[in-house]
């Protein structure tokens, strides 16, 4: 069923190009623009993508031509499928550009999404609802467009910190970004469907193949949070249609959470009566213990909690880790912080391995669940080896931990953030 006629579409859509004003303005015109994204991308180097060789949806082809992959300055974690991070001070724009946007895949990246081929793709609504849905891209782009910053970070971020070691992807501290997003509320497209009163759970589904043949990457969130102002299944990533790598033609974005939570190359979403049970919301799957849990201890898996919003976090973006520094010279020291549901009310700088702090200057987001920023200068008197340390408290009065507490998958890492420095004699 098509959701939008025709008529109305075209007066929506004039409303939103008039409203748009100086912010991103996305028009269908955008994602015709396959051939242009092509030639500014790896064809325009004499290269062709050898994904492009390929016909096939279920093969690790991480080559994309609007973003090639790995990006430059990236930390590769995997070729297949691919994940990559950056290393912090490579994290210090206001807001993430693409380029710098890390990338966690669990399995391939569609066919579609490397061709931009939109044909035949719709986003289906179904379940408890009145009625199912078959939008197209469209579709979508004529529902009111909202644009916000959000900070999406992987669950798994800063699990090469945990001790005793965990498996999974080890990343380090670079599985986090801040970058512009444009898209349609999740709630328009659920209340045109039509929620049941028996709604629980919207579970959804990509068009991406796992590598290893098991179920398809699928996760989801509780009706209260889909009918959020601030979820969205998002087109755009800073002013661009989204790249093949971030989940072109629409994701989900749940502000706050973690970006399991945000289905890449959105094909499906399943209003379901209750929590959604696929195999990457079950057992140790993006789950964390009920109670705090020993180092090295796994609790039954009946103790096991869905994992949702992060947690009161921060990061130094500068100075770079390691840089050499003269003495008595003022040091520049900043970075950003974010707090899941929660805000940010102080971030505090040591540089004596927490003996004394100093409270950095804290900017507010842009938006609800953009990053803050922060800032302040430090000197050293003596010649050695320092460390800049930061640490972030929410409105809640939680503040980073000085240890990292131990989960068995590593999820929702959080411990203080510690830049070594050396101050030249
Ligand atoms: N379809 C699909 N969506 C997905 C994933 C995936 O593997 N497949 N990975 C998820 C995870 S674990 C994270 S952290 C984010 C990463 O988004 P990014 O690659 O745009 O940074 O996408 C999420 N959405
Ligand atoms: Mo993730």
């Amino acid at each position: 069923m098509r959701a939008v006629s025709d008529g109305d579409a075209g007066t929506t859509r004039r409303r939103f190009l008039a409203a748009a004003g100086k912010g991103a303005v996305l028009t269908l015109a955008m994602f015709g623009a396959g051939p242009q994204a092509v030639a500014r991308g790896l064809f325009g180097r004499g290269l062709l993508p050898s994904a492009w060789e390929h016909d096939s949806n279920t093969a690790d082809l991480s080559n994309t031509a609007d973003f090639p992959l790995p990006k430059p300055g990236m930390i590769v974690h995997g070729e297949q499928p691919f994940n990559g991070e950056f290393p912090p001070h490579l994290l210090d724009d206001p807001v993430t550009p693409t380029a710098r946007h890390f990338v966690r895949n669990n399995g391939g990246i569609p066919r579609r999404a490397r061709s931009k081929d939109l044909g035949g793709w719709v986003l289906r609504v179904d379940g408890e609802v009145r009625h199912s849905l078959a939008l197209t891209l469209d579709d979508l782009l004529c529902l009111p467009q909202v644009t916000m910053q959000a900070v999406l970070e992987c669950a798994g971020n800063g699990r090469s910190l945990f001790h005793p070691p965990v498996g999974g992807t080890p990343w380090i501290r670079g599985a986090v970004a801040c970058s512009e997003w444009t898209g349609v509320r999740l709630r328009d497209v659920l209340e045109l469907a039509g929620v049941r009163d028996g709604a629980v759970y919207v579970a959804a589904f990509g068009e991406d193949a796992p590598l290893d043949g098991g179920e398809p990457f699928s996760r989801g969130i509780p009706i209260g949070k889909a009918m959020d102002e601030h979820t969205l299944i998002a087109v755009a990533m800073n002013g661009e249609p989204l790249p093949a790598a971030h989940g072109f033609p629409a994701r989900l974005l749940v502000p706050g959470w973690i970006g399991s939570a945000m289905q890449k190359w959105l094909a499906r979403l399943w209003v379901r009566d209750r929590v959604h049970d696929s195999a990457k919301m079950s057992r140790y799957s993006y789950r964390v213990p009920a109670y705090p849990v020993a180092p090295g201890a796994t609790p039954p898996a009946a103790d096991m909690r869905v994992a949702t919003a992060w947690l009161v976090k921060s990061l130094i973006t500068r100075p770079r880790s390691g840089l050499e520094v003269a003495r008595n010279v003022s040091v520049p020291v900043g970075g950003h912080a974010w707090a899941g549901e929660h805000e940010v009310r102080r971030v505090a700088v040591s540089t004596d391995f927490g003996i004394t702090w100093q409270d950095a200057r804290v900017t507010a987001p842009a938006n609800r669940y953009a990053w803050y920023h922060w800032q302040t200068e430090v000197a050293f008197a003596t010649r050695g080896y320092y460390e800049v340390w930061a640490r972030a408290f929410d409105n809640t009065g939680n503040a980073q931990p000085f240890r990292q507490p131990w989960n068995p998958r590593g999820y929702l890492g959080n411990v203080v953030h510690r830049v070594p420095v050396r101050v030249a004699p």
